[in-house]
């Protein structure tokens, strides 16, 4: 940023706030569960790591990833969370359901978020294989949990500002 604009307020998302209030649902979807689960895990802890009590956070299964839109409405709307985690992996197949689904939570979690006014993660993985996915929720790519939990600590943080 330029030095000229020494009034503006600044705000960058590293910047995290209290996080000891904060409530927040964890929402996965038990399709291709080895790998959400494992996603699950990964946000939590990292949830945790900065300073969210366990008691404030809670978890919750929904069948698949297409289900992911509603099970994060459920807890969006309550006024005791702050925010949603939505937790999924769909591996392309032969056709192209996978599109349909992927399209359909992504603009589902969007809607959910601009409706209640809260932050929904996009916590989906869409690898073209099941290898690509194990390689993300915990395998030699890292654990992709983990960035849904602080881009949900982000979101939260530019929420207070
Ligand atoms: C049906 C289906 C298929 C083919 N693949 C996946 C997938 O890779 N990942 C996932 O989370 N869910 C999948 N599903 C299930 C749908 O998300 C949904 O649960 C069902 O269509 C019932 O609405």
């Amino acid at each position: 940023m330029s030095t000229a604009h020494k009034n503006l307020s600044v705000y960058k998302t590293n910047g995290l706030k209290d996080m000891s209030s904060k409530r927040i649902a964890v929402v996965t979807a038990e399709w291709n569960e080895e790998v959400t689960f494992a996603l699950r895990d990964g946000a939590i802890e990292t949830l945790l790591k900065n300073g969210v009590k366990e008691e404030n956070i809670i978890s919750a299964t929904v069948p698949g990833s297409y289900e992911l839109s509603y099970g994060s409405q459920v807890f969006a709307q309550r006024d005791d969370i702050d925010a949603v985690i939505a937790i999924g992996c769909v591996i392309q197949g032969e056709t192209k359901h996978n599109d349909y689904i992927n399209n359909a939570v992504a603009q589902g979690l969007t809607d959910v978020s601009l409706k209640y006014n809260k932050p929904v993660v996009f916590g989906v993985l869409t690898p073209n294989t099941y290898q690509q996915a194990l390689d993300r929720a915990g395998g030699k790519h890292g654990n992709k949990g983990d960035e849904a939990g602080i881009t949900a600590l982000k979101m939260l943080s530019i929420s207070d500002f």
